[in-house]
């Protein structure tokens, strides 16, 4: 059922970008060609297929593609989906007002919804995928003074990751429950579906970027050492490692420092740990929407979350 409405999915979107400037067209469209997982419409559409639902489900899109266009460009990345990245083959400014161009067309269809809680809880993730991103420019919560593994900063990593994954998976599946005019039990519950998974989903990400070839991914690998970024793996391979500890205080500004960071995370269990505490997360999105009747919906979000653990790309 779902698998027929994703066909579909693409072609609305494409249709909601077309814009009468040829070149801004090819921009704006230029991700939708790539192969894109469509996690986040997918959620949606499990959730419920109401016409309602399937506008959510291209808004959701609309939203991450407009966020990949501009994170391509923060991350100076040069591949995406298996091709080269928009800021690559067409340059910064035309990458970036292409994601404003999709955030714009995806208030419009959101506006069209008529539905103030969901325009809110969705014009809420666009605020929180740039708190995120910002949280992460500043990388750590380290204090200077004190300059070890904490606590806090397994914590700070998390709000952040909330804030520019978690946030729109697991909004977009309150609103799609919302539209469908659930019960506040369901409601809530699709919301923690949603940001488990988002929070596994990333933690997943950031693990696969040590350890899977661009190739493979689509995109750059090793890329977040690269930026100076401290994910999980290596958070957790810090914590017991003066040496990784020191590389991080000084942000990897050395010759050869990331380098020998990677070696380290690489010889450490951290890599383990992110994978166990993405299980975790599974587990959690899972026993969320126990309530759920049985259907083939509800398996069809058992078995997403589930493979959000044995994903390659
Ligand atoms: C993915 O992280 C980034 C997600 C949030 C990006 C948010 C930005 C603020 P990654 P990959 C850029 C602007 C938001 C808008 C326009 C809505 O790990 O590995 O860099 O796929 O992702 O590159
Ligand atoms: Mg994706
Ligand atoms: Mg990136
Ligand atoms: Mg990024
Ligand atoms: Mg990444």
């Amino acid at each position: 059922m779902v698998a027929k409405e994703m066909k579909f999915l693409t072609g609305n979107i494409r249709q909601l970008l077309g814009s009468g400037h040829p070149s801004l067209d090819t921009v704006a469209k230029y991700y939708t060609q790539g192969e894109g997982k469509h996690v986040r419409p997918l959620i949606v559409l499990l959730i419920d297929i109401l016409p309602s639902q399937r506008r959510l489900a291209e808004i959701t899109e609309l939203i991450h593609t407009a966020s990949l266009l501009h994170d391509d460009v923060i991350d100076h990345s040069v591949s995406r989906r298996g091709n080269p990245s928009a800021n690559l083959e067409f340059g910064n400014k035309m990458a970036v007002l292409a994601g404003d161009f999709l955030l714009g067309r995806a208030s419009v269809a959101l506006a069209r919804l008529r539905d103030p809680e969901v325009t809110e809880l969705l014009a809420t993730v666009i605020a929180n995928l740039v708190e995120g991103e910002f949280m992460q420019l500043k990388n750590t919560a380290r204090d200077e003074k004190n300059p070890v593994w904490t606590k806090e900063t397994i914590t700070y990593y998390l709000q952040k990751t909330y804030l520019k994954s978690a946030s729109l998976i697991s909004k977009s599946a309150r609103a799609a429950a919302l539209l469908g005019g659930s019960d506040t039990a369901t409601v809530d519950a699709a919301y923690l579906y949603g940001k488990n998974l988002g929070l596994a989903f990333q933690l997943v990400d950031d693990m696969l970027d040590y350890t899977v070839t661009a190739e493979e991914l689509g995109k750059p690998a090793g890329a977040d050492l690269e930026l100076g970024l401290a994910t999980a793996p290596l958070l957790f391979a810090w914590e017991n490692n003066k040496e990784l500890g020191a590389l991080v205080g000084r942000k990897f500004e050395k010759e050869g420092d990331v380098a020998r960071a990677r070696e380290l995370v690489l010889q450490s269990n951290g890599l383990e740990q992110t994978r166990a505490l993405a299980e975790e997360y599974v587990n959690q999105a899972i026993a969320s929407i126990e309530m759920f009747p049985e259907s083939e919906a509800k398996a069809g979000l058992i078995e997403m979350a589930h493979k959000t653990l044995k994903r390659r790309n």
